[in-house]
């Protein structure tokens, strides 16, 4: 019957051949954005909670329960008994209990309970408590079949039911229990941009977003049969280094260096200096491997849901995990004999940065407490607080928007949490330094300083999003508000992906203002439109708004800070 083409602007068909209009066709297409991207985040927090549950079992090589506190205190949210248990078995119960968030034996998801009850009753009203994860994507995938949900509402409304399983579900669950696997992070120095690549080493550039992977490279690397295999080669040793959001979970928790975001893959294999580019799953461009052809570098695949033409796949397996990354960095070390001194160009160009930011590391800065940065939000010191998430796009000059908007920011004393590439951005423009707070407005530049924290705080990868709704939850509940009635603002500049559809829908569901800068696929429905920049507002209390210069995005969310500002009372 199709595909679907009708003409909204002009004189051409205003419904396709089954009748349905510009709104149905735009509103299950958006939803179908957000189907994919939910399941590729949720798809990786089941990943977390399989090794979680062989890592109880004793199952799964090299891996170990590093946060036991934080495991008992998920397991508490959860009912499962603690007292008189060994880890292991708490952890069995728990990875059980996440298991079934997947599906339909719940009827809501337990982080649900973790926002404020003002917003848990919004969804409760509008009917998107999330049920469980898979099942709100796999409607989704239903309702916009031919011929099943036309009402554009309705189908939007399932798409933020979708939104929240993931990011109150699916991202948080990967977040935490990756806490529990590696560790929660606490600030540590790191450094980001190609510079860390290095001439004398074997460089291994971990790229994709499963830190279960991407660790065990880490610690395979350290093998002291490899170390020496390496230098037998003539290198110092073996250097591995993030890329995209894998290297930020790195970064987090090891202080691994990162060479680069999302447009840097392809720079990275171009420098001549990369061994092994391994990967797992999404932001990984196909083009790698036709680059990879240009030099000596490998590029290994390592998960059968993400295999590339031209790759070297490797299964990775967490019951041989340690033994597979050790034949992974064989394979390096053998490359490295290959490499041609004469092509390798590694710009000199690095940046330190300070990174770790988990919810729990912000509250211990602050004393244990979110009192001081309440206090000063009260006293307008720190005006509000803004995320900007999200991509690198090849339609906007790499991390431009993301730098200019977060100077921006700061200088208007707004503190700037960031995640994914938008954090990779800002590291590599050095504003992630406690000295950055001098480009800070007055207010925020004394409140960095007396906590020696940057004026932008890195919280994590793509999933860790869930770090930032966790933060504003508890802000909220403190003073006993809605999230929507914070001075705070989402951004996602440079968007790209279909996660980061998903991530910017749950982040206006949950009840904060969100500006994005390349426009998504809606505006050939004017009714869509209307409903996620303006009529949103009245039933969840926060809306979209889109514009791709960076100096008016600063202006949108500034305006924003202030209106909620005068609205609770604040100078
Ligand atoms: S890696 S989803 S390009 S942020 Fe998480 Fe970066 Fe966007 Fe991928």
């Amino acid at each position: 019957m199709g595909p679907c083409r009708i003409d909204p602007f002009g004189n051409g068909p205003k419904r396709g051949v089954c009748g349905a209009d510009a709104d149905t066709i735009v509103a299950r297409n958006l939803a179908r954005m957000i189907a994919g991207g939910a399941a590729a985040h949720s798809d990786h927090g089941r990943d977390i909670v399989e090794v979680l549950y062989k890592t109880a079992l004793g199952e799964a090589q090299g891996y170990e329960l590093t946060d036991v506190e934080k495991l008992k205190r998920l397991a508490n949210e959860y009912g499962i008994q603690v007292d008189g248990r060994s880890p292991q078995e708490i952890a069995k119960d728990l990875a059980i209990e996440m298991m079934r968030e997947f599906g339909m034996i719940k009827d809501r998801i337990q982080f649900v309970e973790r926002a404020p009850d003002k917003r848990k009753k919004v969804w409760e009203k509008l009917g998107v408590t999330p049920r469980g994860i898979d099942r709100e994507i796999v409607e989704i995938m239903h309702r916009t079949h031919i011929g099943v949900d036309a009402d554009y509402v309705s189908i939007l409304l399932q798409g933020v039911r979708a939104a929240i399983a993931d990011g109150w579900g699916g991202s948080m669950i990967a977040t935490e229990l990756s806490d529990v696997l590696f560790g929660t992070p606490e600030p540590l120095e790191g450094m980001v941009n190609l510079g860390v690549l290095r001439e004398d080493m074997v460089n291994v550039v971990v790229h994709g977003h499963n830190p279960v992977l991407s660790f065990m490279i880490a610690k395979a690397a350290k093998d002291p049969e490899l170390v020496k295999l390496a230098q037998e080669k003539g290198a110092k040793g073996i250097n591995v280094v993030g890329m995209c959001c894998t290297g930020n979970e790195l970064l987090m928790r090891q202080g691994i260096p990162i060479a680069g975001n999302f447009l840097l893959q392809e720079l990275a294999i171009a420098t001549g200096a990369v061994e092994v580019m391994i990967v797992d799953y999404q932001c990984i461009m196909p083009a790698v491997t036709h680059i990879a052809k240009c030099y000596h570098t490998k590029v290994v695949t390592t998960s059968d849901k993400a295999k590339i033409p031209g790759a070297i796949h490797v299964q990775f397996e967490p019951e041989h995990g340690y033994d597979t990354a050790k034949e992974i960095l064989k394979m390096a070390i053998e490359a490295y004999e290959n490499r041609n001194p004469d092509r390798v160009r590694i710009p000199k160009r690095s940046m330190k940065l300070l990174a770790g930011f988990s919810v729990e590391a912000i509250l211990k800065a602050f004393g244990g407490s979110v009192k001081p940065l309440v206090d000063a939000i009260k006293e307008g010191k720190i005006r509000g607080v803004a995320g900007i998430v999200g991509c690198n796009n090849p339609k906007i000059k790499q991390d431009y928007n993301h730098v200019t908007l977060t100077k921006r920011l700061i200088e208007h004393n707004i503190l700037v949490v960031e995640t994914g590439c938008a954090a990779i951005a800002n590291g590599k423009a050095g504003l992630m330094t406690p000295e950055a707070a001098d480009l800070a407005g007055e207010g925020l530049r004394e409140f960095c300083k007396k906590y020696g924290i940057p004026p932008v705080l890195h919280m994590g990868s793509c999933v860790d999003n869930s770090r930032i709704l966790v933060l504003a939850a508890e802000v909220a509940k403190y003073l006993g508000v809605d999230i929507s009635d914070l001075p705070i603002a989402g951004a996602a500049p440079e968007w790209m992906s279909e996660k980061a559809v998903s991530i910017g829908t749950y982040v206006v569901a949950s009840g904060i203002f969100t500006v994005l800068g390349p426009v998504p696929p809606v505006l050939g429905s004017v009714n869509v439109t209307n409903l996620l920049t303006r009529d949103l507002d009245d039933v969840i209390g926060a809306t979209f708004a889109v514009d791709p210069d960076p100096e008016k995005e600063a202006k949108l969310i500034i305006d924003h800070i202030e209106k909620k500002r005068k609205a609770l009372g604040l100078p």
